[in-house]
């Protein structure tokens, strides 16, 4: 039988590994996974109690929040305001930063995140997850501001993500490998069933909402067109696969390899996901497995952000699949 390790052993290990540590970035993880599993509490019984339906509010992307995501949102922010590491935090739910309550500490860490991605599928209880990574403040002391939050993705020290799926896991990267834990919900622990995750160099599949082509540029176009042929001594065709959910079809993306577009079009000139709670993240975590991210001309985490909520195209996977891809969209305008 293998040894049983911790998600928060896991942390305590690797914080070991700097004697200079001070431990309130370990603190910081640890918060992370506490509220990891009350989010997984309520989400795996979505089905079972009248949580789910519209509320009346529309969150700033101007989709309608259920819910669950207020939960998840409410339950994140809670869980991380007062330990005295964080001095501001933001995220996808809310428009403007979230300032750490009159009272308590105020550290020298900032918190974005994702509280719930991939909420439409709720009610067909198909995957979703939470997103979120941390920087450092730039400010010198006090309530953390809009500037400590904007920061290039490149600055992040940590990043992860929960996929709430057949099994729940919680993936993260501080820059030193990509590790994945499994709730066991019988003990309530996260324990390390994936260590190291490295993406395959190159993939077979696809993840992309083939549905929006009519609106792709032509360069967009040739590239999926060029997935589609035949080649055999480059696994082409490759296979589609789309969950409709950035955590599911990123984790397959993580593990399988491949390539997950979502691309600017004629409607959306940036596409539509955010680059502060999906880019950013997503990007640190596939980098760290030797993949690579990109917005079609370079990599998301130089892009310098200039507002909280502003999107970006995103392509994230394969390291070779990427760097085909870019290829493809030199000359997209
Ligand atoms: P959300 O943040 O409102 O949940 O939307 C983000 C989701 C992602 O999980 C997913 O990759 C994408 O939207 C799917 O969009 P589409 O339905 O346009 O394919
Ligand atoms: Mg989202």
């Amino acid at each position: 039988m293998s040894k049983f390790i911790t998600l928060e052993r896991f942390i305590n290990e690797e914080e070991n590994k700097f004697p200079n540590a001070t431990g309130n970035f370990s603190a910081i993880l640890h918060d992370l996974s506490l509220a990891a599993k009350l989010v997984w509490r309520e989400v795996s019984k979505a089905g079972l109690v009248n949580i789910l339906g519209n509320t009346e509010k529309i969150n700033t992307s101007g989709d309608t929040i259920k819910k669950l995501d207020e939960f998840a949102d409410e339950t994140i922010y809670k869980a991380m305001d007062h330990g005295g590491h964080l001095c501001v935090m933001a995220s996808e739910e809310n428009e403007d930063i979230l300032l750490i309550p009159d009272g308590y500490k105020k550290g020298k860490y900032v918190l974005l995140y994702d509280p719930l991605d991939g909420s439409s599928n709720i009610d067909a209880n198909i995957t979703i997850g939470s997103i979120f990574c941390i920087y450092k403040r730039i400010s010198e002391s006090g309530d953390g501001n809009l500037n400590d939050c904007l920061q290039k993705g490149f600055k992040q020290v940590a990043a992860g993500y929960v996929v709430y799926g057949t099994s729940t896991m919680f993936v993260y990267t501080t820059g030193n490998g990509v590790h994945g834990f499994t709730l066991d919900p019988s003990v309530g622990e996260f324990l390390l069933s994936h260590e190291n995750i490295q993406v395959p160099k190159k993939g077979k599949i696809y993840s992309i909402n083939e549905g929006n082509s009519n609106d792709w540029s032509n360069e967009m176009k040739n590239y999926i067109n060029y997935l589609k042929e035949e080649n055999k001594a480059d696994s082409r065709p490759y296979s589609l696969r789309y969950i409709g959910s950035l955590v599911g079809d990123f984790h397959r993306t993580l593990l399988y390899g491949g390539i997950f577009c979502y691309p600017a079009d004629k409607k959306n000139k940036n596409g539509k996901l955010r680059l502060m709670y999906e880019g950013n993240p997503m990007s640190m975590i596939i980098e760290n497995a030797g993949g690579k991210c990109s917005n079609g001309k370079m990599s998301i985490l130089e892009i310098q952000p200039t507002s909280l909520h502003e999107r970006t195209p995103l392509f994230l996977g394969s390291k070779e699949d990427i760097e085909i891809l870019e290829k493809f969209l030199q000359k997209e305008n």
